[in-house]
């Protein structure tokens, strides 16, 4: 059977070598690539339903157009389609200013072309766009407090570790690439702890599972960090050559009680005093960050808490070793191509709670376009942010379904998926660029977004300069877009297309003791002031943790995919305290909102914690977002959904 070599472009950090099998011009099955020289043929359980979505009979392949106030969709033309678009915006623009129109990219695309979308704006004199992220931004921004610039280990140094933390990951669920090589530590003798409040299926393969209290990482961190200094285990060496503000750090930690410390993680002491000893005399030990860590008000204090576990222990810059989180999956392309350097955008609204800017916008926001997202389900407090895409006068949103934002706009404009177009993606969790080829024709009338801001152009009169023209062939782009990348690794646009390059990263980041910090050292925290909950503990006793599901991504699923309430659950002492009984319906309620849904109990919870898969389609009751609170994290702009606390009432 014919295979295309392709990349997993879903909003993953594995971005795994795919083959695309095809049968008369379509494609039949979708599997892990065997030559890719990371993923090794490895792919996970979502793959085929990609395949099922991208062929799915409810997918909507041509443009509609809905009149406000109706529910009616009519099929309309491509031309004009963009004939109302071009005059929306030209009108808008003419009568309210360029900050009228919000451009809004979600996380659903992230190959190289996309970055064709920002230029169009940029063409245009700016308009306005985002600020702040729903996800990796606070984690990011936060290890850039202790090392400067965020550089993580590539994936396979941690091989060499000999304890290896998932703090807050979990990739058995989340991103099949790094379960292997939990099992080769495994295999070479190393150990595995996972910190995370949930009983997670990967923390259901460690050797250690510290049930630290969502949001109190610091506080664990901080306890290990002084189980380190009592033991007078510090690795001095590397706090005189490589590090700032040790002393202050020092004190700082000395200057708490290590009974408050433990008191606040709510875990056992002896679990602090295992880590702090694995990280010492069981090193190298290699810490890995998920994104779970990152949806708190005050994440940055637990990542500087980790870094700082890691650096005093001397973990820091060796293989096998260091804090890693995430990679720059827009890193390898030339950036300029957005044009956002020269006009950047008009304002910035910031995505965490992306329905109150829009409903507080002055000048107001009076239209926006979407693409690949789906704020209405995916953004915090989902009753305002409907409440903001209802009060647009124009709504436009390319896509695959008629989902929770699609349903709310006035033009749907079909999107290709990643099966039918030739690009390249990159990787939010490793050091590898792969291949995104053309497995079939786009179905119906769909179009990659890039060219239906061509055609946007030509309507509108910019991009014509025949020195730099917008529209190009999308191989005279992918070279732009790549020529650095291709010239550090000598490498042509070909090679590029016919197979993963690893990007010229380093194994071993910090490995020569410098940091691109203003020092050129390692920063300690020197400051610990945690705040206050950003909910009332009495009134809402459960910390709400709605994460990633094992069965789907995201939003990303086919509606008849979900039947029945979600599933909340809790420990089942706390649901004999409120009567309730696995099962039953019940009412979570928030300070945003509130939701129906059913009980489900596991012993293993932590009595102060509920568990909720996050995404799904709101309109059919699974919109976690109903119940999450609008709030920014303090370093990053990002989005703390986990500092919501619900309370849970019994139906009728
Ligand atoms: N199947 C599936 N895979 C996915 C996704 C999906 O929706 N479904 N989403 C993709 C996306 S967009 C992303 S960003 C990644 C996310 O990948 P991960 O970060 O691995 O996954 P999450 O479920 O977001 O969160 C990880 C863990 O953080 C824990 N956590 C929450 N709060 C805290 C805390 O305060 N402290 C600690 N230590 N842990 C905490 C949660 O209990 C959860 O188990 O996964 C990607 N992969
Ligand atoms: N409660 C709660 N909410 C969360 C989180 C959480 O932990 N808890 N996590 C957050 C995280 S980590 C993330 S990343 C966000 C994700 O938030 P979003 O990016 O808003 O949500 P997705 O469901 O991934 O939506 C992506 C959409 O893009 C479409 N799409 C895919 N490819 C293309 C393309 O090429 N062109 C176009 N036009 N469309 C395309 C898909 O069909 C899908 O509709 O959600 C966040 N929301
Ligand atoms: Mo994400």
């Amino acid at each position: 059977m014919p295979s295309v070599v392709t990349t997993c472009t879903r909003d993953c950090p594995c971005a795994c070598g795919l083959l695309a099998e095809t049968e008369n011009g379509r494609v039949v099955r979708l599997r892990g690539n065997p030559g890719h020289p990371l993923t090794h043929g490895l792919c996970c359980a979502k793959v085929p339903d990609f395949l099922r979505r991208s062929l799915h009979p409810e997918r909507q392949l041509h443009p509609l157009r809905r009149e406000p106030g109706s529910s009616v969709w009519t099929r309309v033309t491509w031309d004009a389609a963009l004939d109302e678009l071009a005059e929306r915006i030209g009108q808008i623009m003419d009568r309210s200013g360029p900050e009228a129109i919000l451009h809004y990219q979600g996380f659903g695309e992230r190959t190289a072309l996309k970055l064709l979308n920002m230029r169009f704006w940029s063409l245009l004199g700016g308009v306005s766009a985002l600020a702040g992220t729903l996800c990796g931004g606070a984690g990011q921004a936060s290890m850039e407090l202790s090392v400067g610039r965020r550089v993580s280990h590539d994936p396979e140094d941690h091989l060499n570790a000999r304890t290896l933390v998932l703090w807050g990951r979990n990739p058995v669920v989340t991103g099949v690439q790094l379960a292997p090589a939990m099992a080769r530590v495994r295999r070479n003798g190393g150990k595995i702890i996972v910190v995370d409040p949930l009983p997670t299926a990967t923390a259901a393969q460690a050797d250690l599972h510290i049930r630290v209290r969502p949001g109190a990482d610091a506080w664990l961190a901080l306890a290990a960090c002084r189980a380190v200094l009592d033991g007078k285990r510090e690795n001095l060496d590397f706090v005189a050559r490589s590090a700032e503000g040790f002393e202050a750090f020092r004190e700082m930690v000395l200057g708490l009680s290590p009974l408050e410390m433990i008191a606040m993680a709510d875990v056992p002491p002896g679990q602090a005093r295992a880590l702090a000893e694995a990280m010492c005399e069981n090193a190298p030990a290699a810490i890995v960050l998920g994104w779970g860590l990152h949806r708190h008000v005050q994440a940055h204090l637990s990542i500087q808490a980790i870094h700082a576990l890691s650096a005093l222990t001397g973990n820091m810059g060796v293989p096998g070793g260091g804090v890693s989180q995430g990679f720059e999956e827009y890193g390898p392309y030339d950036w300029s191509v957005t044009g956002e350097e020269v006009t950047p955008p008009r304002r910035r609204l910031l995505m965490p709670r992306i329905g109150r800017e829009i409903l507080e916008a002055s000048p107001p926001v009076r239209m926006a376009l979407v693409s690949a997202g789906n704020p209405a389900c995916m953004a915090p407090d989902s009753g305002r942010t409907t409440r903001a895409l209802e009060s647009l006068e124009f709504l436009c949103v390319m896509g695959h379904f008629l989902d929770d934002t699609a349903q709310r706009a006035h033009l749907f404009l079909p999107a290709t998926t990643f099966l039918e177009i030739d690009d390249v993606a990159a990787s939010f969790g490793h050091n590898w660029i792969g291949p995104v080829n053309k497995a079939m024709e786009p179905r119906g009338e769909a179009r990659p977004n890039h060219e239906v801001y061509f055609d946007l152009a030509d309507r509108l009169g910019i991009g014509r300069d025949p020195a730099d023209p917008f529209r190009r062939p999308d191989r005279d782009w992918l070279g732009v877009l790549l020529a650095p990348t291709l010239r550090a690794l000598g490498a042509t646009l070909d090679d590029a297309l016919a197979r993963p390059l690893r990007l010229p990263a380093p194994m071993v980041p910090y490995a020569d003791g410098r940091y691109p910090t203003p020092s050129g050292k390692f920063r300690f925290m020197t400051a610990f002031a945690p705040g206050p909950a950003a909910c009332d503990e009495q009134r809402y006793p459960f910390s709400l943790l709605t994460v990633s599901p094992k069965e789907w991504l995201c939003s990303e699923l086919p509606p008849p995919a979900l039947a029945g309430l979600p599933r909340l659950t809790i420990h089942p002492d706390e649901a004999a305290r409120l009567g309730l009984a696995e099962d039953d319906e019940a009412l979570a309620v928030s300070p945003a909102g509130s939701l129906a849904v059913r009980v489900a109990t596991d012993p293993r919870m932590r009595p102060d914690t509920a568990l909720l898969p996050r995404g799904g389609w709101d309109s059919l009751g699974h919109g976690a977002n109903r119940l999450t609170l609008d709030l920014v994290s303090e370093v990053g702009g990002g989005t703390p959904y986990y500092s919501t606390r619900i309370r849970l009432e019994k139906k009728g």
